[in-house]
């Protein structure tokens, strides 16, 4: 038996898991999303994949924090695996928090596997939080993609690592979702054949496509290819996040100053940055969260199914 609450934040959907995660004990985040991973990795089937879920959810296990000045811990997954820092799912999670009354309007630290973020819940739905340290890490990369040709794009850090282009195929709307999705799914191929990779070998899995925004205020619109091939239906914190990385180190965006990122439903987070003492790009993002539902997600042992529908 799993307790959940479910969440969106900008139209993407959190699933909090609240009871009944994989016992993990204790140890770093970084530590405990291995474990999760070698050990308990049909729980993380089990809580996301059909029938109980879908592509789109991402999960996010409620862990007690290692470092005790940190009101919880956060380990963020999706239908295929394990995320770094995830932006919206970490406004999900405050907001459910204020919800079942752990936490109450102002500032608090989550930690994450990819270090400690900062969450200030300003009401019961608007929460802004200031993520892990951001960086371009390459600029104008090229990349031959079949059936695209040339797409140039710089890759940056945000909490994950991000391929962010202009060369956008289609147009950034509702109804190229389906054409969008399979250009940027060739773009991170493409990627991974050419060796092409973040920081280390870091794999680059979130693709970003960017383009003109439709409202007047915001000033650019995106449309962002999550591992395990669902779209973000919002901006992406994190790829917001990179995005203003990139920005920074253009010099086309000054610490304090707003940038409105819009998704490609039309939602948005509000971003900018300030420069720590070491000089790094630390951004924040602000966004909406609504609690949809609180569920009890149930295990059969004679369901074929019974940890959700995984590839074989
Ligand atoms: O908001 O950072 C984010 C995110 C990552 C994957 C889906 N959403």
């Amino acid at each position: 038996m799993m307790r959940v609450i479910d969440s969106h934040t900008e139209g993407e959907p959190t699933r909090l898991i609240v009871e009944g995660g994989p016992p993990l004990g204790g140890g770093s985040l970084a530590e405990r999303r291995r474990l999760f991973a070698e050990n308990f990795d049909h729980f993380r089937s089990f809580a996301v994949n059909e029938p109980r879920g879908y592509d789109a959810l991402v999960g996010a296990l409620l862990c007690e924090p290692e470092d005790k000045t940190c009101a919880a811990g956060l380990i963020f997954f999706n239908n295929v695996g394990y995320l770094g820092m995830c932006g919206h799912g970490t406004i999900g999670a405050a907001v459910t928090l204020a919800h079942m009354g752990r936490i109450g309007n102002g500032t608090h630290r989550f930690e994450t596997p990819v270090g400690v973020v900062s969450v200030d819940l300003k009401s019961r739905n608007e929460v802004t939080i200031e993520n892990v340290a951001s960086r371009r890490s390459r600029e104008a990369v090229t990349v031959q993609v079949p059936g695209l040709g040339a797409v140039t794009g710089d890759i940056a850090w945000g909490g994950n690592w991000f391929f962010l282009t202009h060369d956008t195929p289609h147009p950034l709307t509702m109804a190229e979702i389906p054409a969008l999705t399979v250009a940027a799914d060739a773009v991170m191929k493409a990627l991974a054949a050419a060796g092409i990779t973040g920081d280390g070998g870091a794999p680059i899995d979130h693709i970003e496509f960017f383009g003109p925004p439709v409202a007047p205020d915001a000033h650019g619109r995106n449309f962002v290819l999550c591992p395990g091939g669902a779209y973000d239906r919002s901006p992406c914190g994190t790829g917001t996040s990179a995005k203003v990385a990139c920005l920074a180190a253009a010099g086309k965006l000054a610490p304090g100053q707003d940038w409105v990122q819009e998704s490609v439903v039309g939602s948005r987070f509000v971003a900018r940055y300030r420069r720590d003492a070491a000089g790094a790009v630390i951004p924040s993002i602000t966004g909406r969260a609504f609690v949809v539902s609180e569920a009890v997600l149930l295990r059969d042992p004679d369901d074929p199914f019974a940890d959700g529908l995984r590839p074989i």
